[in-house]
């Protein structure tokens, strides 16, 4: 972080619009501190207040951090589709609208209302039912941003079975490795997706994932649907055996399913992350604590009032996809929208638009669409009516105060609150954030914790708070969280040792985040980044180990190093130095297919924006290679290097140095 960030600069709270009967900072601090004195007590009260219960629960918050057995409301029954979509329609909200779905072309706009959409998620429930899911069943789906993904979420959540979204921009081997650690025995995919104006041969890559590891032999059935489904055109996809075609399929069927009753602990859905080591971890979310979860953040974080139209663009192959473009929204009664395309299809103006077609009242992005849309000037935003426009939200890495000038001043006209909220797929809704007419901001600072949330900055070699702060009156050290919350995702699905070892076991008594964390002389959080080895491209969260991997599959490949280089746009960009194998030698032409191996074996998104071929890696004399020194290198810091002592081989530095300069 530099001085530059940290300049309090604070945007009065009068500019910032104050809901009716708004709470201020202080009525904010007095429910804080109440809200992490007695969490049971807390969010008990909030449960039941906005979920509706088939059977009571008895207690709140069971277990804790030390055991890894946290649950909340357990015995509690319920179900969350019927929260999120039936009691709307008994309470007489059928014809309203839940959902606004606009595609890859502007003109492509469709508008579901609660009753629809009661009658297609029981139709597609019921054809998941007939196809032979049955509860706590993992459900892959595979689906581009298309109405029917919600939808298939949601019925997945009402009768009992996990959803395992996979991005649909994830490659065919990425695909397999969730199906398979999954033991998935159901897939539901489409022929194609659409963006900016292309097609996605998602189908295509279905099948191909379907020949790899055990998954044709573990998947019962895989569901089709047709982005442009017409009855009586012939299969616009290549056909392969256990194949259904899934329009027709929920054609016909009763648009009526009984919810199944589920206890507040039983599973919701698996959602696969990368973390430092290994392959991607099966986050597992319940259903009584995540719903309230969502539901709780979506309303205090973004002022959700009735009649609003809630805009999150994220894809729902990501948690922000699951908590607020699906969940948070509907549970509140409210409508969502579902975005298909992209931020500069046909034009740069095409978020601008949509707020002023669809008077959105609240705009979440990730920072690195703000930055990419700020380089094509003032004059889209500029051109459209966005004053309905309320609260703009940002998400997914630390937002630059550049860029958090431009949303607030030219996007929002000095007239909305961007809250920055910090929040990861472990902790299921957001964790530290602002709060519109009630926290000051401070552009780049996620600001103060959300209720319940007991945030704790330790010492990362000790373990213990920090509790001596610099000259500054700054406080730093890693983030971690000292209470569970009903968000927090339980297990990792078949690997809770793992689950325990990554989040609860390394700093006893906490939750870890994986992040480090600077706190300034008004308890403000400043998030710095990753201190593990996962990569943050595009606010797309990518573990090192997973593209090294991808990279030594490669024959030539002897090793791989990867790192992370500050991107102007994408927040992080892909640095990776490989160690050719004997006898082979370095070209353009290798490069390139290390490239799309990494393409391959993830998807494009982690595609190395640069390839080194080095003769060695800066390694230890144990055979560690130290990525600490490549950071640096890449990020141009070679003046504070550090101590190089005790790499093998000394010498490779100056060479890397030279390499790197000479590729820039
Ligand atoms: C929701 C989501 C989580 C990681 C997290 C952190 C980074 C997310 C942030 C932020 C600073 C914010 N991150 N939001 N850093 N300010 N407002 O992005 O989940 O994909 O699991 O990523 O993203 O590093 O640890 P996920």
């Amino acid at each position: 972080m530099t001085e530059k960030s940290l300049a309090p600069h604070v945007i009065a709270k009068e500019i910032a619009p104050l809901g009716e009967g708004a709470m201020s900072l202080d009525d904010y601090k007095q429910l804080y501190a109440q809200s992490i004195a007695d969490p049971s007590s807390f969010w008990s009260a909030e449960a039941q207040k906005r979920l509706d219960w088939f059977t009571p629960f008895q207690q709140g918050l069971a277990g804790d951090f030390h055991a890894g057995d946290v649950t909340w409301f357990a015995g509690g029954k319920l179900n969350v589709c019927y929260n999120a979509v039936d009691r709307h329609v008994l309470a007489g909200k059928g014809d309203h609208v839940a959902m606004v779905f606009e595609g890859d072309e502007p003109t492509d706009v469709r508008k579901i209302t609660y009753l629809e959409l009661q009658r297609k998620v029981s139709q597609i429930a019921n054809a998941l039912k007939m196809s032979g899911v049955r509860k706590g069943d993992v459900v892959t789906v595979y689906l581009p941003m298309i109405p029917e993904l919600a939808m298939t979420m949601l019925a997945c959540a009402r009768i009992g079975a996990l959803h395992s979204v996979v991005f649909a921009g994830f490659s065919a081997e990425a695909l397999a490795q969730r199906i398979s650690a999954a033991a998935s025995k159901f897939l539901i995919t489409a022929d194609q997706g659409r963006r900016g104006g292309k097609s996605i041969p998602l189908k295509d890559i279905a099948n191909a994932a379907r020949e790899k590891l055990d998954c044709e032999e573990l998947l019962e059935q895989v569901l089709v649907f047709e982005r442009f489904y017409d009855p009586e055109s012939e299969l616009p996809y290549e056909q392969m055996p256990k194949d259904v075609r899934m329009d027709e399929l929920v054609a016909e069927q009763r648009p009526y399913c009984p919810p199944e009753i589920m206890d507040s602990e039983d599973g919701l859905f698996l959602l696969y992350t990368s973390g430092s080591t290994g392959k991607p971890k099966g986050l597992m979310h319940t259903s009584g604590g995540y719903a309230l979860y969502a539901a709780f953040t979506t309303q205090n974080t973004f002022d959700l009032r009735d009649g609003d139209l809630f805009a999150c663009v994220a894809d729902c192959g990501w948690i922000t996809g699951h908590t607020y473009v699906v969940y948070g929204p509907l549970l509140n009664g409210s409508t969502t929208f579902l975005f298909e395309s992209t931020p500069v299809y046909p034009d740069p103006g095409r978020y601008w638009d949509m707020v002023q077609r669809h008077k959105i009242t609240q705009f979440y992005t990730a920072p690195t669409a703000i930055r990419l849309l700020m380089r094509y000037g003032d004059e889209y935003p500029t051109k459209y009516d966005t004053s309905t426009v309320r609260v703009l939200g940002s998400v997914g890495e630390p937002i630059n105060p550049e860029a958090f000038r431009w949303y607030f001043e030219v996007v929002g006209k000095n007239k909305c609150t961007v809250v920055d909220t910090y929040w990861q797929t472990e902790t299921g809704g957001h964790v530290v954030t602002n709060f519109p007419g009630i926290t000051p901001m401070k552009p780049g600072s996620c600001t103060l914790p959300s209720y319940g949330i007991a945030t704790a900055v330790l010492d990362p070699l000790a373990g213990t708070p920090v509790t001596e702060p610099d000259e500054k009156g700054h406080y730093e050290g890693v983030l971690a969280i000292s209470k569970p919350w009903p968000g927090m995702a339980r297990t990792c699905i078949n690997a809770h040792q793992r689950y325990l070892k990554t989040y609860l076991h390394v700093y006893k008594g906490y939750y870890f985040t994986g992040d480090s964390v600077i706190l300034d002389q008004d308890g403000y959080h400043w998030i710095i980044g990753r201190v593990d080895d996962v990569l943050n491209v595009s606010g797309h969260r990518i573990g090192t180990a997973e593209v090294e991997s991808a990279l030594v599959a490669h024959g030539a490949v002897a090793q791989a190093a990867v790192v992370g280089q500050p991107h102007e746009i994408k927040g992080q960009s892909i640095a990776a130095f490989v160690m050719l194998v004997e006898g082979q030698s370095e070209s353009e032409a290798l490069v390139n297919e290390l490239k799309n191996l990494v393409r391959k074996d993830i998807g494009g998104f982690a595609s190395p924006d640069m390839i080194l071929v080095t003769p060695s890696l800066p390694m230890t004399r144990s055979g560690k290679i130290m990525r600490r020194i490549l950071r640096k290198i890449v990020c141009h810091e070679v003046d504070s290097l550090g101590d190089t002592s005790t790499l093998a081989d000394p010498s490779i530095v100056d060479v890397l140095i030279e390499k790197v300069a000479s590729f820039n």
